[in-house]
């Protein structure tokens, strides 16, 4: 279905594509070796898909921005907020036009990003709470560990949301084990939950950064000793809510949840960016002569947005253009930092997002009511928590100088194949129940000439959709009693079964379900029978 083999004319050793040409010039008897050395070569790269043991590995930095959706950035459309260095990395790499995130909202893309097995599998990995335990155990293939198998050095840095801990819940006192560390990563830096929840601390590697034992940390759902709340004292925070974010006070700001104790250890939101970049930039530093991968996991432009005050009002758009501004920041730090390394032309640097956007979830930021021309998510439909495009089809852009011929691609990719993709990179085979539904697109993710995406993807929201080439169909749930949350980026509709053929229709605005029965039948028994086979890897 997908090419497992890798064309040597877009990843191969250079040296090797040099001297045999050379060889082909020279004589004729050479160039009859050469022309039998260079079907052995093919043949070895098409069982042993590519580098292998090579000295030629590339670094592996994966940008992953928070709720930034597809038409948030000037590669893909924005002209309210300027974005230099992600502009940078499209035009010297290959900026996809049907890259997705697999879920519209953080927690299941994740998930599905590090495990590569589709999140509605797995119970529980719906967006997790304050106090929620490790979601992936230990033992688990992971994109981490499929590269620290590999011999590369491996970090997270930035925001994590899967949990941490073993039940019944983390002890944000002591060890919190099983993380990052039990799955792959060798080193963490963590905004445990998202800067909405609580509690507002770091963690490094097993433990709460600078927490000091006589002020312990308790984080919980109810209101411990009557602290003021986000509804007591609504006149005293600096940024309003509009729903939900009204429980703890830290910062000025009403969070989700309850904490006390651990004052040492808390930060303020306006210096998250600046913690994740100098971490980053010294991880690589201290790793730049070894293969090294840095899952940068930016919190930007998640809510509460609260950018650097050297960031605040460089847009007209709010904070949330504001927090752009500091997304990109950051990317250019990164590749500045690879720049002055001279690791540019080793490093593969993969930029994308786990959920299509959102405007008003839950604070009152400007996001709305400065908005102007700006389309967050582009040309598409819905954002966060839907499963229209614009819940799911994301920024994503791969660049390595030298081996991915800069450009456009419109080949289907997404978050949950890079566990695949990046064990075919390093010549690995992944074990047969190991990432049950990510693909290897490496071809397509390097531009090589007659590389194939996905044939398929199921998008996940509140309730799935698959794609099939042009074509996709949608199961929207039933619908309940709806909370505040998730009328956000509710759409109203008419029925629970939608069909679209998004080249005619890339807004999802002629739901053809009753034109087209004999395909919405097909659709739907492929989607129910992916779902009961438990995985899609080929
Ligand atoms: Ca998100």
């Amino acid at each position: 279905m997908l090419p497992i083999s890798i064309k040597t004319k877009a990843v191969g050793p250079t040296p090797f594509r040099h001297r045999f040409l050379k060889s082909m010039l020279l004589s004729p008897v050479l160039a009859l070796l050469a022309t039998a050395a260079a079907a052995f070569v093919l043949q070895t790269a098409r069982s042993r898909p590519t580098f292998g043991a090579s000295a030629e590995r590339p670094n592996v930095i994966l940008i992953l921005a928070d709720d930034l959706g597809y038409g948030d950035v000037g590669c893909y459309g924005a002209a309210d907020v300027k974005t230099p260095h992600i502009n940078r990395l499209a035009r010297e790499g290959l900026r996809f036009t049907s890259g997705y995130c697999s879920a519209s909202t953080c927690t299941p893309t994740r998930f599905s990003l590090l495990t590569g097995k589709y999140a509605f599998r797995q119970k529980g990995t719906g967006i997790a709470p304050p106090n929620a335990t490790a979601l992936i155990q230990p033992g688990t293939t992971t994109l981490a560990s499929i590269l620290k198998s590999a011999g590369y050095q491996t970090a997270v840095v930035g925001k994590w949301h899967l949990g941490l801990g073993a039940k019944p819940q983390p002890d944000w006192n002591g060890l919190l084990q099983p993380g990052p560390l039990e799955i792959g990563f060798d080193y963490c830096f963590l905004l445990p939950t998202t800067n909405d929840r609580v509690p507002s601390v770091y963690v490094e590697n097993h433990r709460v950064r600078n927490l000091d034992p006589a002020d312990p940390l308790w984080v919980g759902r109810k209101n411990p000793n009557g602290q003021p709340t986000g509804i007591t004292h609504r006149d005293t925070l600096r940024m309003n809510w509009s729903h939900g974010h009204h429980d703890t006070i830290h910062n000025g700001i009403g969070r989700i949840g309850f904490f006390t104790g651990g004052h040492k250890a808390r930060w303020r939101d306006e210096d998250l960016a600046d913690a994740w970049v100098a971490r980053s930039v010294g991880w690589i530093e201290k790793n730049k002569d070894k293969p090294f991968f840095l899952f940068f996991s930016s919190h930007d432009i998640h809510v509460p947005r609260m950018p650097h005050e050297r960031f605040q009002g460089q847009t007209k758009l709010g904070f949330r253009g504001d927090a752009i501004v500091e997304l990109d920041w950051c990317v250019g730090q990164l590749l500045d930092t690879l720049d002055r390394l001279d690791l540019t032309k080793k490093t593969l640097v993969v930029f994308c997002s786990d959920n299509g956007p959102v405007l008003d979830d839950g604070y009152q930021d400007g996001a709305v009511t400065q908005l102007g021309q700006h389309k967050p998510a582009g040309p598409y439909r819905g954002g966060k928590y839907t499963i229209y495009e614009g819940g799911t089809r994301t920024p994503f852009i791969c660049r390595w100088p030298g081996e991915i011929k800069p450009g456009v691609s419109d080949k289907l990719v997404c978050t949950i194949d890079l566990a695949a993709s990046m064990a075919a990179l390093t010549g690995q085979t992944l074990p047969e129940n190991a990432c049950p539904d990510s693909f290897n697109v490496l071809p397509a993710l390097l531009g090589a000439e007659n590389a194939h995406g996905r044939d398929h993807l199921i998008e996940e929201g509140r309730g799935l959709a698959l794609r099939i080439g042009d074509w996709k169909i949608m199961q929207h749930p039933r619908r309940k009693k709806k909370s505040k949350r998730k009328q956000v980026n509710a759409q109203q509709r008419d029925t629970n079964v939608e069909l679209f053929h998004l080249a005619d229709d890339p807004g999802e605005t002629k739901n053809v379900a009753r034109q087209h029965p004999a395909r919405v039948a097909a659709m739907q028994a492929k989607l129910q029978a992916l779902q009961a086979a438990g995985r899609s890897r080929p």
